[in-house]
């Protein structure tokens, strides 16, 4: 079995101390600006014994992990302003052993001090708790909204093991992750296919939802990959209707504002390529 935490050790070798830690404010004004979208204090729904504060998120996360990418997209596309914490695994603290003591991992979604964990558990919880805000993330339908969490699921139980596989252990091991991932890709590949309906460049139709969001997470630097890596997970030859839906996303204002930072990301795997698994950036 491939090891699921070799990303894992990876991304938490990568923190560089001076941004560790911190902490910033995203106002949900800031993120409505891509989709004029109601903020909450306007919204009726929620109860006028509720403040603001009552409804606080505070979001714990590492800029180059796929899952925090995720949650970060969903709370701009539902206009849900929160306090950014940025993590350093090599040194979890307090509060994040606290928050998730069980998998000590991010994300962690705090809200009204309630810590939520693992990343498509909080797409639904902020797709539920913020109901009117924006675009919903799930369909209402039962039957799509199962092939959606199904796929999801697929995405990461299948794509991801053999992902972390493929950047791990010896190179028989890795040969194997890396045609493990083809086949997985090419599965999801066909899934897509028949989650997409005609006319809309989303599987969520004109606006990206769950599924568009999850596999976004973790394609988007497909370019970077190549570059750096000289080869790619995805691309137009091997599963055209994947590519041309992450590049859609990575086209759409909210893609534009959660995207990896190029730089850093490139540097990053550059690092893994030439050093296997260190990186230290100040
Ligand atoms: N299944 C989790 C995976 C989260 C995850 O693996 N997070 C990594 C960062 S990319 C982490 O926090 N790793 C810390 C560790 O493994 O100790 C989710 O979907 O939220």
């Amino acid at each position: 079995m491939l090891s699921t935490n070799v990303l894992n050790v990876l991304l938490s070798l990568l923190l560089s101390s001076d941004e560790t830690g911190s902490t910033k404010s995203i106002s949900p004004s800031a993120n409505l600006f891509y989709l004029n979208l109601p903020q909450f204090s306007t919204n009726p729904s929620i109860p006028s014994t509720k403040t603001m504060e009552d409804n606080k998120v505070i979001f714990h996360g590492l800029w180059a992990s796929p899952y925090v990418k995720r949650v970060e997209f969903a709370l701009k596309l539902k206009g849900v302003g929160y306090e950014y914490v940025e993590e350093d695994l090599r040194n979890k603290s307090p509060s994040l052993l606290q928050l998730n003591p069980i998998y000590k991992k991010v994300p962690v979604l705090v809200h009204d001090g309630k810590p939520v964990i693992e990343s498509l558990i909080i797409l639904e919880y902020i797709d539920e708790t913020w109901k009117d805000h924006g675009p919903r993330l799930l369909p209402e339908d039962p039957f799509e909204r199962y092939r959606v969490r199904f796929w999801a699921d697929f995405f990461d139980r299948e794509v991801m093991d053999a992902l972390m596989g493929m950047n791990s252990g010896p190179g028989e091991e890795r040969k194997a992750a890396t045609e493990q991932v083809r086949e997985k890709i090419a599965i999801l590949e066909e899934g897509v296919k028949s989650m997409l309906q005609a006319g809309h460049q989303f599987i969520g139709g004109d606006t990206p939802a769950f599924l568009d969001i999850v596999i976004w997470s973790i394609f988007s630097p497909y370019e970077i990959h190549r570059e750096v890596m000289g080869y790619s997970l995805i691309g137009a030859e091997t599963c055209p209707v994947i590519t041309s839906l992450v590049d859609a996303i990575s086209e759409h204002p909210l893609g534009k504002a959660s995207a990896f930072p190029r730089e850093k990301l490139g540097r990053f795997l550059l690092s893994i390529k030439q050093n296997g698994i260190k990186f230290d950036e100040n």
